[in-house]
């Protein structure tokens, strides 16, 4: 960039891209380019109005964080500004920002207050002499949207503060936010019925929460946590920030629970390190931590620059959301036949790890979400989940962009590829003749959840599939030592390894030798339940698709996928082959169902299990015979509670109902 003009140009382009992706982020609830993407031309028009201040306008993007309140909601002031926060992208800006507040407080050492940055909706919450009469959003810090009726119907924030004491006008600060779960159920449920998806948590928070119906806001699954005040009149509350989180919790509002006071940046950094480790296993979508002087008196010396304080900092997480090109889309064929569309990205770093390939679901989804090879694509990476792409950006779109279609043969077998009305996924029809699905069922079978054959990796299952040497998972057992060492990177202890591995696997359980044949529709959990159930393999065979529905859990559509499986000639020989090769398993002891441990006990679970999901916990409960239900009731015998439990726990609570912790609860199934 050289001439004055140029930078003026280049200003008016980002304004122009920046005012145009707020609209669609604010008022449309629907973002196309992702928030780092958003980041980068915020910061560069920044950048370049620091270097040519003469060409700030009052209307540029920068001189407003945030967005205005849509018109259709009334406006609320804020009495005291609703803040936003600087951003700390690296370690570096972390250090830079510790020194600064260490430099104007003359201290070696600041105690801060850190906490995980929850991505959803800002939200200020009035209470009147402990009564809520207003929930606003924080539009631009200090006009926002009053969004009252919606926030009554978020079962986390209490209509009335508890206990006594409270100031009487106090407002409470924090986040609304959608579990990454019910994030997950509410999509399902809009796609079944045709309606709008959405892109991630934050998004679908947003566009409940401005619902202008609050019946639809109702049935959406939003909570709230707390991290400051706003407003306080008629009481002094704590002289640190930690403190007032404390007492707002004494009052009814929920606070995460991984709030800590550390200690200087080293105690912040360590607060990172552990908080991205847990970052995937936690409920709800953070992208980042926030580090806040502890101290109000520190905090008002340090004070503000425009609208953000500079006693506080969001520090980053790296983003699992980026931009590539979509320079093709291949088709993979899966265990149960079906094929998947696979995009074929130009490489891009996210989440951590350099992405080439992402799935695309399937042709419903692509035609919904309008990709086209050529394209321009946000493609996701969180934690281990297989990276997707979410969607394409409109405004990058080239000329000559091609649709896929697919296609109508499968591309290994050349069977019919169909699909059904009543599934989202086109299938081959080739079943075990095609190559790539037999390759699937096997590398399932030895999976380590399965019959965990160690030393049998996918590679050396497509190897003896592509050599004839194996059609089914029953010819495993009749491998011999010369013909794995013959493969390519095989030798004779490699070969000796897997032989030993496959003699190792055939002692094996009930429920992982269901799981292992790969019937569709039966997981891991599904598996244990009918081990537990029927305790034989003949049982499980010769039960009758009616029967099956009556097992807990097992639905019409499982039950008839069982049945099915089993009345396959090709399915019952390979059976007999595995059985006639040796594979066992201890006998299972039924117990009548009025002699198990926990019969006639309800139980329900809430929260986040820090040993087991909640399917497994739900599988053992089951299988001692006890009944798991969703809601609590005055029927309800325990709740067991883990971590950032929901509004369960407080039921259980005031209906006296029992409440076990999660050491508690392994106690009991243990014994
Ligand atoms: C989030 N989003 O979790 C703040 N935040 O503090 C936390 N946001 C904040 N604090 C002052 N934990 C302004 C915003």
């Amino acid at each position: 960039m050289s001439t004055a003009n140029d930078v003026a140009k280049r200003i008016d382009k980002l304004r122009e891209e920046i005012n145009h992706h707020n609209h669609l982020y604010y008022v449309m609830d629907a973002p196309e380019i992702p928030d780092i993407e958003y980041d980068r031309l915020l910061r560069e028009l920044q950048a370049l109005e620091n270097a040519h201040p003469e060409l700030i306008t009052p209307d540029s993007p920068t001189q407003r964080v945030g967005a205005g309140p849509l018109t259709s909601f009334a406006e609320v002031k804020h009495q005291v500004p609703m803040l936003s926060l600087s951003n700390a992208m690296d370690e570096q800006e972390v250090h830079d920002f510790d020194r600064r507040i260490c430099e104007k407080l003359a201290s070696d050492e600041v105690v801060y207050a850190a906490e995980p940055k929850l991505d959803g909706l800002a939200i200020s919450l009035r209470y009147e002499n402990g009564i809520l009469v207003r929930g606003a959003t924080r539009g631009d810090g200090s006009t926002g949207e009053d969004v009252t009726q919606n926030v009554r119907t978020i079962e986390t924030i209490p209509l009335r503060l508890h206990g006594k004491g409270y100031p009487k006008v106090l407002e409470v600060r924090g986040e609304v936010i959608m579990t990454k779960s019910g994030f997950n159920k509410l999509n399902e449920t809009q796609r079944e019925q045709g309606g709008k998806t959405f892109a991630n948590p934050r998004n679908a928070a947003a566009g409940s929460l401005r619902q202008l119906d609050p019946a639809v806001t109702a049935t959406r699954p939003l909570e709230f946590y707390s991290y400051g005040i706003g407003q306080v009149e008629g009481k002094k509350l704590p002289d640190k920030h930690s403190e007032i989180l404390k007492q707002l919790r004494e009052w009814g509002m929920r606070l995460n629970p991984e709030v800590q006071v550390v200690r200087g940046v080293r105690g912040c950094l360590r607060f990172y390190e552990n908080i991205l480790k847990k970052r995937d296993r936690l409920d709800y979508d953070i992208d980042g931590v926030v580090y806040k002087v502890d101290d109000l008196e520190q905090q008002n010396i340090m004070g503000f620059v425009s609208r953000a304080p500079r006693w506080a900092i969001a520090h980053k997480f790296p983003a699992q959301e980026e931009m590539t090109v979509l320079l093709d889309i291949d088709v993979q064929v899966g265990r149960t036949g079906a094929i998947t569309p696979v995009a074929r990205l130009e490489p891009v770093f996210v989440g951590g790890v350099t992405v080439t390939n992402a799935t695309l679901h399937n042709q419903d989804e692509i035609d919904r979400k309008d990709v086209r090879i050529g394209d321009t694509v946000v493609v996701r990476r969180a934690g281990d989940v297989i990276p997707e792409v979410v969607g394409m950006v409109k405004s990058k779109r080239p000329k000559g962009t091609r649709k896929f279609k697919m296609p109508v043969a499968c591309p290994v077998c050349g069977s019919e590829v169909v699909k059904l009305e009543t599934e989202a996924v086109a299938r081959c029809t080739g079943g075990l003749f095609c190559p790539a699905q037999r390759k699937e069922a096997i590398k399932h079978f030895a999976s380590r959840k399965a019959m965990d054959i160690e030393g049998l990796g996918d590679k050396l299952v497509e190897q003896l599939v592509d050599e004839g040497l194996i059609h089914d998972i029953a010819d495993l057992f009749g491998l011999e030592k010369d013909q794995i060492a013959a493969l390519d990177r095989m030798a004779d202890k490699s070969a000796q390894n897997v032989i030993d591995a496959l003699e190792k696997s055939k002692q094996t359980t009930l429920d992982r030798f269901i799981f292992s044949l790969g019937i569709r529709q039966v997981g891991e959990t599904t598996a244990r339940t009918l081990a537990q159930h029927f305790g034989t393999l003949d049982a499980l065979m010769k039960a009758k698709e009616q029967t099956l529905i009556d097992v807990p859990d097992v639905g019409p559509v499982v039950a008839e996928s069982i049945a099915h499986f089993f009345a396959e000639k090709h399915n019952q020989d390979v059976i007999k082959k595995l059985l006639n090769a040796g594979v066992v398993w201890p006998e299972i002891k039924l117990v009548p169902k009025e002699e198990q441990p926990l019969n006639g006990k309800t139980f329900v679970i809430t929260g986040t299990l820090s040993t087991m999901g909640r399917d497994e916990a739900k599988a053992k409960l089951l299988a001692l015979g006890a009944k798991v239900s969703g809601s609590v009731s005055k029927n309800t015998d325990y709740v067991i509670v883990g971590e950032n439990p929901g509004s369960k726990a407080t039921k259980a609570e005031s209906l006296g109902v029992e409440i076990l912790d999660e050491a508690a609860f392994l106690k009991l199934v243990q014994e």
